[in-house]
């Protein structure tokens, strides 16, 4: 089993002396005013769970935007901070960005023209010259930043997400000799899907920039060879997953499947503490034992499928009335990118939604659906997982999705049930779950139905499988697999 301390000595052994710098766009730790006080935040996201692990057990840097209003205050004259506060292990190297450079740069070019490029749901990218230039400004702020926190020593750089896809040619134009690598944590779209985007070839040449690119399965990194292919002028080799440019450069296209810190999430799951969550959060909801309860855990997004899943839950108390009074969905969906149409359009309409469908099925005693909108802690997100009976994960696309397996990881008593859509990259570990085409209303009802109605031999099986799946694959196995593609390359 892969753990922090086994990591630490992993990354010894392999790096040695080389420093490890992290990019990526969000911090792990924000500092905010609270009236006079100042509090330590922790935002909430797949990426953040994941990289403040590797970097404690490495003592890393990670240069990242600063976002915390009280984030300048506490930093030294370097823009640096040494974090977690309580017993720092780590630095922090902030970037300031002015409101309009998060607006061209995050919400435009990387939240409204990138994500929406390489997630299928449907909803056009909105692609403006103005957005780019600003992402072009920012990727740039960055590389220098690296450049600078790395001075004259070698090193390894490891960047993350779809905000700097332009940082690794940067960096390898100035530092032939520094070791860069990639995690893409989202899909790669087909050509037919990239060959919209106006600065196709620049992107594609700023990644090319790495040594190792990451995805989180083979297929996006097939996608990415043929973007590559189609547009440029560069030799493939399909069978290394390798490109081959600027007279003999490789870069490294490998799938190395996210996973979690399942190992805290177990312990907070048997934890004293998380008994009490428990009750309260029954008590919170109004949930009697008897009653069945489906759980989402999403931040409010178009490609997590959230009006789909819950037209679905609809379906389900049309066509299986028993349930009705006997089922609840509860659903978290914290606000995300609230300034871009798209995301106070699906807001709308889940609210919109959640109306309707109480307002047609709910009685006196019982309310079918329970939204939740404000962003709940992670100790308090664990006894959920382990009071819901079905977890539903219907993204219309999801790079790998970690909620599946943060469900999976705090159910020790394998209890409950996964249903999980086929287009998420967790779908390939966890085929053990009910998988799903969220795109089908009918087939996510009767997955529902089924999963409520599971035998229990059946279920124990599917989810001991999983738990064993996902306990192993952990975080710290994904970056041992990543450090070990990167080592051999040092
Ligand atoms: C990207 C890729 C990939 C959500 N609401 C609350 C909360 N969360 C936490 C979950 C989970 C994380 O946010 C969401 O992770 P996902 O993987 O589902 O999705 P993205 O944020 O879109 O992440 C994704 C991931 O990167 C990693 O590579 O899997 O495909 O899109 O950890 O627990 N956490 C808390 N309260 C909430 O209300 N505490």
């Amino acid at each position: 089993m892969w753990t922090t301390q086994r990591l630490q000595r992993f990354i010894q052994t392999k790096l040695g002396d080389i420093r490890l710098v992290i990019v990526a766009n969000r911090e792990t730790y924000s500092h905010h005013y609270q009236g006079e006080r100042i509090i330590v935040q922790r935002p909430p996201g797949g990426l953040v769970a994941a990289i403040d692990p590797i970097l404690r057990c490495c003592h890393g840097t990670l240069v990242a935007h600063g976002h915390g209003d009280a984030d300048r205050v506490v930093s030294d004259g370097q823009d640096r901070v040494h974090v977690p506060p309580e017993d720092p292990q780590y630095t922090i190297r902030r970037i300031w960005l002015t409101p309009e450079e998060m607006r061209g740069y995050y919400d435009g070019f990387s939240n409204d023209a990138l994500w929406p490029l390489c997630h299928l749901a449907y909803t056009r990218p909105q692609f403006s010259a103005e957005a780019w230039e600003a992402y072009q400004r920012v990727n740039h702020r960055f590389a220098e930043t690296v450049l600078d926190e790395l001075g004259t020593e070698p090193g390894l750089v490891w960047l993350q997400d779809y905000h700097l896809a332009l940082v690794p040619a940067m960096l390898k134009a100035r530092r032939p000799d520094v070791l860069v690598a990639h995690f893409w944590h989202i899909p790669w779209p087909s050509y037919d899907n990239f060959r919209i985007c106006p600065w196709r070839q620049e992107i594609l040449w700023g990644l090319l920039g790495n040594d190792l690119l990451g995805f989180h399965i083979q297929q996006h990194g097939d996608h990415f060879l043929d973007c590559c292919d189609r547009e440029l002028e560069i030799r493939i080799d399909r069978e290394r997953n390798s490109v081959f440019h600027h007279g003999g450069i490789e870069t490294m296209v490998r799938p190395l499947p996210i996973g979690i810190d399942a190992c805290t999430i177990a312990v907070t799951a048997a934890a004293p503490e998380s008994a009490a969550a428990r009750e309260q959060w029954r008590g919170v909801l109004g949930i009697s034992p008897a009653m069945k309860i489906l759980l989402g855990v999403d931040r409010l997004d178009y490609t997590k499928g959230i009006p789909e899943r819950l037209r679905a839950f609809s379906l389900m108390l049309e066509q299986h009335p028993e349930w009705k009074e006997r089922a609840v969905f509860v659903q978290l969906g914290a606000t995300t990118r609230a300034h871009i149409e798209a995301y106070r359009l699906l807001s709308e309409e889940v609210e919109g939604l959640v109306g309707e469908i109480n307002a047609q099925y709910g009685t006196d005693r019982w309310q079918p659906i329970r939204l939740i909108r404000h962003n709940v802690s992670t100790d308090d997100l664990v006894p959920l997982y382990q009071i819901a009976d079905v977890c539903v994960v219907t993204s219309l696309h999801d790079g790998m999705n970690l909620v599946a397996k943060e469900f999976v990881a705090a159910q020790a008593e394998c209890r409950g049930m996964l249903v999980l859509s086929r287009f998420a990259g967790a779908a390939q570990e966890l085929p053990e779950a009910i998988l799903v085409n969220p795109f089908s209303d009918e087939h996510c009802a009767e997955a529902f139905h089924r999963a409520l109605t599971m035998p229990e031999e059946d279920r124990l099986l599917r989810m001991e499988q999983m738990h064993e799946t996902v306990m192993e694959q952990n975080i710290f196995r994904w970056a041992s697999r990543s450090i070990a593609v990167m080592a051999r390359l040092v």
